[in-house]
């Protein structure tokens, strides 16, 4: 074989060990065959003074280009891989994986989606309105009258003298009847605003679901069928449940909707302070004033509507004591939810 062709073969050998190469033993044993003192490259390289001089030039050149070649490789190799890679036979396969951190659903938009998920099941749609709202879609359009505590500065937050942080998501549904005639069928979930102490039961931005049902024959019994199944669905199918005469300035009758306690199966406890029952929701019949001022004929719709607070659903269902763990993002609260 000609020198030219050894050199040749030494780099495809070279190639094909480099390309099988898994640990970095394996590198120091190609770099003791391919360049240590009994290697056929430095062979190769001691016989070039014996060469005719034409061949020398060249032949040496050759030889000390695959030298330099194999050395790049090698260290190459070695950055890449990282010196210290264990051998396959030290690699212990056994070893559990590292578990990642998946974020989550905050316990509030959770039970928010859980409950329109029930109402969209029995035909309602989810609407949705500004955060900012106008005095006359928050208060007036809702038969709250002009000296009506809740108008106060203490319990609303003005932008100006018109313009208000809703206090509740009823303005949505003034809007969608607004916007078009009966039948309407909507949820309203979101957040509002309440200017009034922080404590473990209220806090100033805090969540409601709505529920608006206007048509021809809309009767209290609907109203009530439909909670009931809200009720059964999201507390279980032996909750039992009670309507109490109430007040709203926007509906007449007005009900508040108790529950049989389904911590203690209504026998008294201190989540249900040892009545047996838990409150959860206002609802009653919308107001024929309402309907008057979105354009609806009152003679001929009538409808119902009902409210409830997220935090105190959400903080019931799951015993948590205090409404504002719901803000503090502390992961031992956080990842207690899917
Ligand atoms: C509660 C009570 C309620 C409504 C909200 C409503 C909306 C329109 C017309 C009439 Cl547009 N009523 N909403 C009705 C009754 C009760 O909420 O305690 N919420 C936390």
């Amino acid at each position: 074989m000609s020198a030219r062709d050894q050199i040749q073969s030494i780099r495809d050998e070279f190639a094909r060990s480099l390309a099988s190469v898994q640990s970095s033993s394996q590198v120091d044993e190609i770099r003791t065959k391919f360049l240590g003192r009994k290697s056929p490259l430095t062979t190769v390289l001691r016989g070039v003074k014996d060469l005719p001089p034409d061949e020398k030039r060249e032949i040496g050149k050759l030889a000390n280009e695959l030298r330099l070649e194999i050395e790049e490789k090698l260290s190459a190799v070695e950055n890449t891989r990282g010196v210290k890679t264990p051998d396959a036979a030290h690699f212990d396969y056994t070893l559990p994986g590292r578990v990642r951190k998946v974020g989550r659903i905050h316990p509030i938009t959770r039970t928010i989606q859980d409950i329109c998920r029930i109402f969209f099941g029995m035909g309602f749609e989810v609407a949705v309105g500004p955060d900012i709202e106008t005095d006359y879609y928050n208060f007036e359009a809702l038969n709250i009258p002009k000296d009506h505590p809740a108008r106060d500065m203490q319990d609303t937050f003005y932008v100006t003298d018109n313009v208000i942080l809703r206090t509740h998501t009823s303005p949505v549904q003034i809007r969608t009847m607004e916007s078009q005639q009966p039948p309407v069928r909507i949820i309203a979930p979101g957040k509002c605003y309440r200017n009034e102490a922080i404590s473990a039961r209220s806090n100033i931005v805090f969540h409601q679901v709505e529920g608006l049902y206007v048509d021809q024959g809309v009767t209290f019994a609907d109203l009530k069928g439909v909670l009931s199944g809200f009720v059964k669905e999201y507390f279980g199918p032996d909750t039992k449940m009670k309507l109490r005469a109430s007040f709203f300035p926007f509906t007449e009758p007005s009900a508040e909707l108790d529950i049989t306690c389904f911590r203690c199966g209504a026998k008294g406890c201190p989540l249900c302070k040892r009545t047996g029952w838990l409150e959860i929701l206002g609802c009653g019949m919308v107001d024929p004033a309402v309907f008057e001022y979105v354009g609806y004929d009152s003679e001929r719709y009538t409808g119902y509507a009902f409210g409830m607070g997220i935090e105190r659903i959400c903080m019931l269902k799951h015993r948590i004591d205090d409404i504002r763990r719901f803000y503090e993002n502390d992961l031992r609260l956080l990842e207690q939810f899917l």
